[in-house]
């Protein structure tokens, strides 16, 4: 057994007793409540799920298991997936296990590069992803033992086990759909011995004189791994799994959720959108004309995408650090300035804007420049490395929901004619 699956067996019988102690005592407070315009508006605020791997509030922005996001950004994203995991960072023997483990899984059946090669030559990349993962279904650890009959208290074990699989296969898989959608040539092979995201960044094949490109891989995976279980991947990920389907029905359902050009695919708009800006001026523009174009997009009805947020009202502080890593490797690059100089200008312009809640840089609206400046222009595909790293995070979720037993997933919803006499006796 991995040092992984030995530490969670150590902490997983106090876990389950301080939630099922946290339920029995305190099962009938309330702790929050729902209005009307809420049950219409995406459910926003309503504290409905719980989430230990990670939380976000509104006026700090992303924190996994008590640590800042910024305070992570120097490590790797395995180190990530253990902390997750367990609530605490690996030691330097825990690591070297998990990176062994991970690299001793990483090989993709052939069969799903037939699923693959099968699919229309311009399928989107995301819906090659997911066919992927679901394909891989038929690996799942989880329902064998499920089908055999295993107790309900080891559910965990063998969800650990399909997620660690899933992980393992997920960069070789999406650098394969990198290569083959795009014309790349042959598939490229891990090397040994080398981390997890800069594998993924070799297996890609961009060239990478400096080293930086697996740095920005590194960064990517680490800033996108969890950010709590609301938005719309985490919850559909949760809901799936909560049925007990396993981790790759439930992962390949959260990413379907995260191909949604308001949620994932919002990383390939923005970039759109700067270079859109580029084009029209010939290079990056100055604040005044970038404020004219800002305004254009608003008068058109449009959003302009990577503003804005449903929980976060600052500076998502995932942005800060892309920001500080494009100051540091590449601040003469065209889009990286237009990227910069929209920070300037864009949020004082939605603030003007009663409606919009949250007029600061979410986490898509820097990415996009730096994967362009190391040469990755197909911006399709960028919401499929924002799935790599997700998937960190919705497989630890559901290890963790697994391991304390949560039941399945079922609100209750009510017709409009219902609402309107509900409200009458109120
Ligand atoms: N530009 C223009 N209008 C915006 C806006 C923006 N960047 N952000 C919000 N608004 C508008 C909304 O469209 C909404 O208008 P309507 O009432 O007419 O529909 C209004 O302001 C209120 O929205 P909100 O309450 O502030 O925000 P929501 O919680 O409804 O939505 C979104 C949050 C992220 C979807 C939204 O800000 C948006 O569409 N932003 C641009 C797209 C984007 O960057 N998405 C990525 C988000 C990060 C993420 O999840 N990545 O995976």
């Amino acid at each position: 057994m991995s040092r992984l699956h030995d530490k969670l067996a150590a902490i997983i019988p106090a876990m389950r007793e301080e939630i099922q102690g946290v339920n029995k005592e305190f099962g009938d407070k309330v702790i929050s409540q729902v209005t009307v315009a809420q049950a219409y508006g995406g459910m926003r605020g309503i504290i409905g799920l719980i989430c230990d791997t990670s939380e976000v509030p509104p006026d700090k922005g992303l924190i996994i298991r008590g640590i800042p996001v910024k305070e992570l950004a120097n490590r790797l994203p395995e180190e990530i997936f253990w902390l997750l995991c367990t609530g605490e960072l690996p030691s330097k023997e825990d690591l070297a296990d998990l990176q062994m483990d991970l690299e001793s899984r990483c090989e993709v059946p052939d069969y799903v590069w037939k699923v693959l090669e099968a699919m229309p030559k311009d399928s989107h990349p995301m819906a090659m992803l997911d066919t992927g993962i679901l394909v891989m279904e038929r690996e799942s650890v989880f329902r064998k033992r499920y089908d055999e009959g295993m107790k309900k208290a080891e559910y965990w074990m063998p969800t650990l086990e399909d997620s660690l699989n899933l992980i393992a296969r997920i960069s070789p898989l999406a650098a394969g759909i990198y290569r083959m959608r795009f014309g790349k040539g042959a598939r490229i092979a891990p090397k040994k011995g080398l981390d997890w995201a800069a594998n993924y960044g070799h297996m890609l094949g961009l060239p990478d004189p400096t080293g930086e490109f697996a740095n920005l891989m590194r960064l990517y995976m680490v800033l996108h791994s969890d950010h709590e279980s609301g938005n719309v991947s985490a919850h559909t990920a949760h809901c799936v799994g909560s049925a007990l389907s396993d981790a790759y029905y439930a992962v390949s359902a959260g990413l379907n959720g995260l191909a949604g050009p308001l949620h994932g695919l919002a990383n390939q708009e923005c970039l759109d959108w700067v270079l859109m800006v580029n084009k029209k001026f010939n290079g990056a523009p100055s604040e005044e004309q970038l404020r004219q174009f800002a305004q254009e997009t608003l008068d058109g009805g449009k959003v302009i995408p990577g503003y804005g947020h449903a929980v976060l009202r600052i500076t998502d502080p995932r942005f800060d650090a892309f920001h500080a890593f494009g100051a540091r490797v590449c601040p003469d690059d065209a889009t990286y300035k237009t990227v910069a100089r929209v920070y300037k200008v864009v949020p004082e312009l939605l603030k003007q804007i009663q409606k919009i809640k949250d007029p600061w840089p979410n986490v898509d609206a820097a990415s996009g420049c730096l994967l362009y400046h190391f040469g990755m222009t197909e911006f399709s595909y960028y919401t499929v490395l924002f799935s790599v790293s997700r998937t960190m995070g919705l497989c630890s979720q559901l290890v963790v929901s697994r391991a304390w037993g949560e039941p399945i997933e079922r609100p209750k919803s009510q017709p409009t004619k219902w609402v309107k006499e509900k409200v009458k006796s109120l």
